[in-house]
């Protein structure tokens, strides 16, 4: 670095930018990246649109969400005394711990001065001449800032299908992605759930117990298998506190960034007798062990798939006293590991109740929304609550609301009318100085861990660009299109499990069909973070702002990518 060259952060205020890091969003990975820009020393501020910290677990907080990652592997692992003195209740945390986990963090390490709630971004501006962004929030301010961070995540737009006469109904209606912080009073009440991902399996056996009746409108049945949750004992939570760096390593190293130990044989390797025993094992699992501890073969042979496949559809036979109902809540047109499967309590269970009663979407399509009720082909059914479980615009749904315009008024939206281009889904060519971690082409295992590289990565970035006197950076195309095809391949890649999921978009209409997650995940991460250190950033152009001329890069030995 030039010594006559100010700090970066003290030139940005010669520039008259309000902060060096602008983050938007206070859910994991933004909570993080604060932490972490303030750490290097540089000037930050926080925008959340909502009214408190937690992003997803501060939306999402209907009865029954909670993690399907281990608690301890979801918690964040850059301050040990953090990891040892916050005590997880369960293996897999309800959303109301992990909201107050996220606040403990916030005021842990004095970071709640440093975010505005309510605060939503309506428009951010890229200013060529400066090299700044200028960012309007919806409390009608404006803010200048070097860097902007959009931590805004690929699962916070919630989608409401295009139901006729949705807004005719006059009883209560929820979201589950936009859940009241008021409780919902479900009491002896009639109850229509549409959709059955994720939010939907989790929400349906919470309030069956409660409600007069549940109506379940299912489209699409689910792999579900049971998340086998439990209290931490104090013996376990003494070993956790002892592995601690054992813990961390693993984590921070390994593909999917889960403690789950891979599985050292294929699925016919085994007999079918073995096979079985072995499926009985993954059952009773905890959560996502089994994807990442079945056999290797799993999402690669669809025989082997198939061979899961049955025995998870034995299972619900077993569980489910309605033969009818049973097989309605079996899949027929995707594998498991296709779609996100979702990790479940008492799921299948659920459908015994004499309450609760299953609508098949297939047979018998929603034709419109009533004052009172959901008309399907076979008629009307009336209820007092409605909940909508019917998922998000994943990946870009967030930052294509945003307001965001790069070089010569560029829309975001529109530089990614075909679907995102970005090079390690973190930066996307003609918007200089914006990241988005955990954006689209990212998160392909256990979120925090594979965002958590990104917001690490996009520090260590900053760093470099004020140790170098740098103020400028925007990926090359090159880099970019690079990257991009590689994500394109690998999806297409055989064998070719079906495209219906939204990781390609599909379920929202007229979204381009792309893959919208990086399937070599983080080794590939890693990989090419070395390739950009070793070359120096051979993969961006860096630049000075202030006076738009481009400096001689460092010679480095490292030259080519
Ligand atoms: O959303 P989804 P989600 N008529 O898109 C149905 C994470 N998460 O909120 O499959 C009728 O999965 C749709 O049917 P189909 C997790 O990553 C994590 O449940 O399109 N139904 C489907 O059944 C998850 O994957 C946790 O045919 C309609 C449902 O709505 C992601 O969030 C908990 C419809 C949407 O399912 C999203 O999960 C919860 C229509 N017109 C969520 N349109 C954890 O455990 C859509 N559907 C950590």
């Amino acid at each position: 670095m030039d010594p006559c060259e100010p700090p970066f952060h003290e030139r940005s205020r010669r520039f008259a930018a309000d902060v060096d890091v602008l983050v938007v969003g206070a859910g994991v990975s933004g909570i993080y990246q604060l932490y972490r820009a303030l750490e290097a020393g540089f000037s930050a501020q926080l925008l959340e649109a909502g009214g408190g910290v937690g992003g997803t677990w501060y939306w999402n907080r209907y009865p029954g969400a909670r993690f399907d990652s281990e608690s301890y592997t979801y918690a964040y692992l850059f301050s040990k005394e953090l990891f040892e003195e916050w005590e997880w209740r369960e293996h897999f945390a309800e959303q109301p711990e992990t909201e107050r986990y996220l606040n403990h963090v916030v005021d842990r390490f004095d970071l709640r001065r440093h975010i505005r709630f309510d605060a939503k971004v309506t428009s951010a501006v890229y200013d060529e001449p400066s090299g700044k962004w200028t960012v309007l929030v919806s409390d009608g301010t404006e803010l200048r800032t070097q860097f902007l961070i959009a931590a805004t995540g690929v699962l916070s737009v919630p989608y409401f299908p295009d139901v006729p006469g949705r807004e005719d109904f006059r009883g209560e209606a929820y979201h589950t992605g936009l859940w009241p912080a008021t409780p919902v009073d479900f009491g002896r009440k009639r109850v229509a759930v549409i959709g059955t991902g994720s939010s939907g399996v989790q929400l349906i056996p919470a309030i069956a117990g409660e409600v007069a009746s549940l109506t379940v409108y299912q489209r699409t049945a689910n792999w579900c298998t049971p998340l086998n949750n439990a209290p931490i004992t104090p013996d376990e939570q003494a070993q956790l506190r002892g592995d601690f760096e054992a813990i961390r390593e693993t984590l921070n190293t390994s593909a999917h960034g889960f403690l789950h130990v891979a599985h050292d044989r294929a699925t016919f390797d085994d007999s079918k007798e073995e096979r079985w025993a072995f499926f009985e094992k993954m059952w009773n699992s905890p959560g996502f062990s089994k994807l990442t501890s079945n056999y290797t073969d799993l999402m690669l042979d669809p025989a082997a798939n198939a061979e899961f496949c049955e025995f998870v559809a034995e299972k619900v036979r077993g569980i489910v006293e309605d033969p009818e109902t049973a097989d309605k809540l079996i899949p027929k047109t995707h594998r498991f590991g296709e779609k996100r499967p979702p990790f479940v309590t008492s799921y299948y269970e659920t459908y015994n109740h004499p309450n609760v009663s299953l609508v098949d979407l297939e047979q018998t399509p929603i034709v419109r929304m009533t004052e009172r009720g959901i008309e399907t082909a076979d008629g009307v059914r009336e209820f007092d609550i409605v909940v909508w479980a019917t998922g998000f615009d994943f990946g870009t749904g967030a930052l294509a609301r945003m307001g965001i315009r790069g070089r010569d008024g560029l829309a975001l939206e529109d530089h990614w009318a075909d679907g995102p281009k970005t090079f390690l889904g973190v930066q996307t060519t003609d918007f200089p100085n914006f990241f988005f971690p955990g954006g689209p082409h990212a998160a392909a295992g256990n979120n925090p861990r594979y965002n958590g590289d990104q917001v690490d990565f996009i520090t260590e970035t900053l760093v470099y660009l004020r140790d170098h006197g740098y103020d400028t950076i925007e990926v090359d195309s090159a880099a970019e299109e690079k990257w991009t095809n590689m994500i394109d391949t690998a999806a297409a890649m055989p064998p070719s499990f079906g495209k219906i999921s939204y990781y390609f978009g599909t379920n929202i209409p007229g979204k381009p069909r792309r893959y919208l997650l990086n399937s070599l995940g983080r080794p590939k991460l890693f990989k090419e973070i070395a390739k950009v250190r070793e070359s120096d950033y051979k993969a961006f152009k860096l630049s000075r702002s202030a006076s738009r001329d481009s400096r001689p890069r460092p010679a480095t030995a490292a030259g080519a990518q």
